[in-house]
């Protein structure tokens, strides 16, 4: 039998980006060519995809550590490097995919709906892409920048049709295993199904999948039994089946009060009230059965269920019983929105975002430079390589890194941190000298601070100046 696993916790990991290389093109007479370094390849992303012939997520369970491939680094004579292998991995229908904090990422429904768990790096830009008029040989290339890296959690949400809720021993997993091919396993002791049975069943031309849960008992919602953990597998069906045992042994039992104690329990669950429900009262192939099944019948109809006697052992009333599931199941689908027809593809988050902030981090004492581009940028750069790192502050202060620390107030010397707190570059700034020669010569004269007078109004201003200090001078020389 396999193992069930419909809750992991995975690690993934996308690809690196090839570093860029920096190389000048050198040929027999002709020593010094031109620049040709080629850009490194593209990470592999880390990608998830559901395939509906996949059932739980044990294999995650065993190995949940996955790496998507880097990207190669670029080479002379403009070779690019090759681009890092998507890692591929699939997951069955209903998956929703969580960040540790339980906040929901994504849900996956539908064969080849497609996640990106984890962005791969870009590839560093060689010195020959970084080539321009300006700049005719670069001497340093871009370095790839590392794939994302995630924790998430992946929870499984069976997506069924059709739910089998009833207590233990009812004949859940029988019924399953008549109505399709599963083969479940049956046995005559409470809670012999520990996970969720699928099955899929035909029934003219509906197909439809129908799943059991563990058997409910009171209580079910404070835990007791299997608790309602699995309930969580139900919450997508069209419509819900109580299965009624109605030959219990067991004399406090009846398959009326049995019905009404599951759906306290799901009541207190939740979410499942407007849920379609019909009633199937199993076991008639004992006469007993059978005569307390034509008893109470009349009385669950008043309470407006469709009842439905089969057994499961001798198969009698099964085709019935399909085609009305299979019949609301139409239904159900018919009233959903259409699906769309290409399949869903779900990406983290926007990667494009042109802003930044630059605020003052008073515990690491440094002015924080947050924003996609800056951050990128920075992780771009080798650090031991000048003319990279003057390429890195040209490219700042273009977007405007530098005026902006300055009206937060930083001043040459201070430390800057660029990037989140665990992962930052932190130096200290010296202001490039365009920028801080033009903003240090404007503060010296403070001429920011008045508004722009015309011609005109500064010649009156300076008259007015002049003849306040001729004033002043005959007041002190009154001779
Ligand atoms: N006579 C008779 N016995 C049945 C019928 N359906 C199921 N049983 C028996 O009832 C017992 C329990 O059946 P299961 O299908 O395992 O019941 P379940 O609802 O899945 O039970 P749990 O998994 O424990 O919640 C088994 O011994 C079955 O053979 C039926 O129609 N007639
Ligand atoms: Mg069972």
């Amino acid at each position: 039998m396999t193992t069930f696993v419909d809750r992991v916790e995975l690690h993934v990991a996308a690809g690196n980006g090839g570093h860029g290389c920096a190389s000048v093109h050198r040929e027999k007479f002709k020593p010094l060519g031109g620049p040709d370094g080629g850009n490194g390849g593209r990470g592999g992303d880390v990608i998830l995809v559901v395939d509906q012939s996949v059932t739980t997520l044990l294999e995650y369970h065993h190995s949940p550590h996955r790496k998507a491939t880097n990207g190669q680094p670029g080479a002379g004579d403009n070779r690019s490097g090759k681009d890092g292998q998507d890692l591929v991995l699939t997951v069955p229908d209903g998956t929703v995919v969580l960040d540790k904090q339980g906040n929901v990422l994504a849900d996956l429904v539908g064969q080849g709906t497609t996640f990106v768990a984890g962005q791969g790096g870009r590839g560093g830009l060689g010195n020959a892409a970084l080539s321009s008029a300006r700049r005719k040989a670069p001497g340093f290339a871009l370095l790839g920048e590392p794939g994302e890296a995630r924790d998430i959690v992946l929870e499984l949400k069976t997506v069924a049709d059709v739910a089998l809720v009833g207590y233990p021993s009812a004949g859940k997993s029988s019924l399953i295993s008549v109505l399709s091919a599963a083969k479940p396993k049956i046995a005559d002791y409470p809670f012999t199904t520990l996970v969720p049975n699928l099955g899929v069943v035909t029934a003219g031309s509906t197909v439809y999948t129908i799943a059991d849960v563990p058997g409910l008992i009171p209580g079910a919602s404070q835990g007791r039994g299997l608790g309602l953990e699995f309930l969580r597998h139900v919450e997508r069906c069209s419509v819900l089946v109580h299965v009624l045992d109605t030959a219990t042994l067991e004399s406090d039992r009846d398959p009326v009060t049995d019905l009404d104690v599951i759906e306290e329990e799901l009541r207190q669950y939740g979410g499942l009230e407007n849920r379609p429900r019909i009633v199937v009262l199993n076991k008639i192939d004992i006469p007993d059965g059978k005569d307390l099944a034509d008893m109470i019948r009349p009385d669950l109809e008043k309470r407006g269920y469709r009842v439905f006697e089969v057994s499961a052992v001798a198969r009698t009333g099964l085709k019935e019983l399909s085609f009305a599931l299979a019949g609301i199941v139409a239904e159900a689908r018919a009233a959903k929105p259409k699906e769309e027809a290409t399949r869903i593809v779900i990406r983290p988050k926007a990667v494009d975002d042109s802003g930044f902030t630059v605020t003052y981090d008073e515990t690491e004492d440094v002015y924080r430079v947050r924003g996609e581009k800056p951050e990128r940028w920075v992780r771009q750069t080798d650090f031991n390589n000048d003319e990279a790192v003057g390429y890195l502050a040209d490219r700042l202060n273009r977007l405007g890194v530098e005026d902006a620390l300055m009206k937060a107030g930083a001043r040459a010397g201070d430390g800057v941190a660029i990037g989140a707190e665990e992962n930052a570059v932190v130096f200290d700034w010296e202001p490039s000298m365009t920028a801080g020669a033009e903003m240090l010569g404007r503060r010296g004269e403070d001429h920011r601070m008045e508004a722009p007078r015309p011609a005109a109004q500064r010649r009156r201003d300076r008259q007015a100046e002049r003849d306040e200090a001729d004033r002043e001078f005959n007041e002190f020389n009154p001779f």
